[in-house]
């Protein structure tokens, strides 16, 4: 019996694992093509840190914006229709100017630290969170517990939004440090998922600053390890869409390229998407011993989305052809 695409690919089990605007781009393109039971993302929590006595999850917020569809699409973070007048009001009275936080996200900071305060777990209110923007998919933090990504640069150590914001990625990189991440367990639910998944698809984000910490917090990379894993390249000719990625890779003195990135997974993966501009990669690819899926991988809209998280779910169905 010849199973549809539309139907088999619904019946895949996905682990998307993102973090930032690349990744949340192609977690809601899998989430337009996905039933609810059918995919779960597990999102970057590097990036979150402490700021004017609220505690920001940038990563969390621009996933569940995206799947909301009530995202910046100019900036990727922050939110659709936003307001500045507390920010202004805020820079006014001698607060920091230098990380904008439109009135609309405020809401999102003020409602998720004074849960934190009160106890509760951030899989707990992102889950409400998520019920409350009208998100059915499921989203959970890699961990509940802080594990602030510090870069050691030329400068001395930065805390990430000091590096990525403050210092707009300039300060030239040596290395990355997840800290306490030893110590961290996987949110609930994290591993039962993994387990439980056909394909693991390891979006377009920062392999450096989105991937490597969500694979670092124990547990989480041997459970993948045992799975089918997916990636979709987040540079293309040598750069990035958006992000320091490349620079990253340079600065640590490895030549970015769709090659490199595979090479980064390379212990975990079994396929590996990357754009039509660098097909003539396709040998070094497949001498890495993965499948190699050529195509358009860059989404500058609602339809790239979907259309690129199409031939990702069917590519990733081959591998669970019975
Ligand atoms: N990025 C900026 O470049 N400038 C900002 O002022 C800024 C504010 C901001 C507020 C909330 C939020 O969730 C994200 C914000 N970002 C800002 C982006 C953020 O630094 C990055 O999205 C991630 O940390 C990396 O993906």
């Amino acid at each position: 019996m010849i199973v549809s695409a539309e139907r088999a690919t619904n019946a895949l089990r996905v682990v998307a694992l993102a973090g930032g605007v690349g990744g949340a781009k192609l977690a809601a393109g899998l989430a337009a093509c996905l039933p609810p039971a059918s995919l779960t993302i597990i999102v970057n929590v590097g990036d979150d840190f402490d700021h004017l006595g609220l505690r920001i999850c940038p990563d969390l917020d621009t996933v569940c914006y995206t799947l909301a569809s009530i995202a910046n699409p100019d900036t990727g973070w922050g939110r659709l229709d936003e307001s500045w007048h507390a920010f202004d009001e805020i820079v006014a009275l001698g607060g920091a100017d230098w990380f904008r936080l439109g009135d609309r996200d405020l809401a999102t900071h003020i409602i998720r630290t004074n849960r934190l305060r009160e106890g509760e777990p951030l899989s707990k209110i992102t889950k409400d969170m998520c019920r409350m923007w009208g998100i059915v998919h499921t989203v959970i933090p890699a961990s509940d517990d802080p594990i602030p990504t510090q870069v050691h640069t030329e400068e001395g150590i930065l805390q990430f939004q000091e590096y990525f914001v403050q210092k707009k990625c300039i300060p030239k990189v040596e290395e990355f440090r997840f800290q306490g991440v030893e110590n961290a367990h996987p949110a609930p639910g994290v591993i039962a998922v993994i387990r439980a998944a056909d394909v693991i698809v390891i979006c377009p984000s920062n392999p450096w600053v989105s991937i490597d910490p969500l694979l670092a917090v124990p547990g989480i990379y041997d459970e993948v390890k045992k799975k089918e894993v997916i990636a979709v390249s987040p540079i293309i000719a040598g750069e990035t869409i958006k992000g320091p990625a490349a620079k990253m890779y340079r600065e640590l003195g490895i030549t970015p390229s769709a090659t490199t990135v595979a090479k980064h997974y390379v212990g975990i993966l079994s396929g590996f998407i990357f754009d039509t501009v660098d097909a003539e990669l396709d040998e070094e690819i497949e001498d890495l011993g993965l499948r190699p899926l050529i195509t358009n991988t860059v989404m500058l809209n609602e339809y790239d989305r979907q259309r690129l998280a199409r031939e990702v779910l069917e590519f990733g169905m081959s591998y669970n052809a019975k």
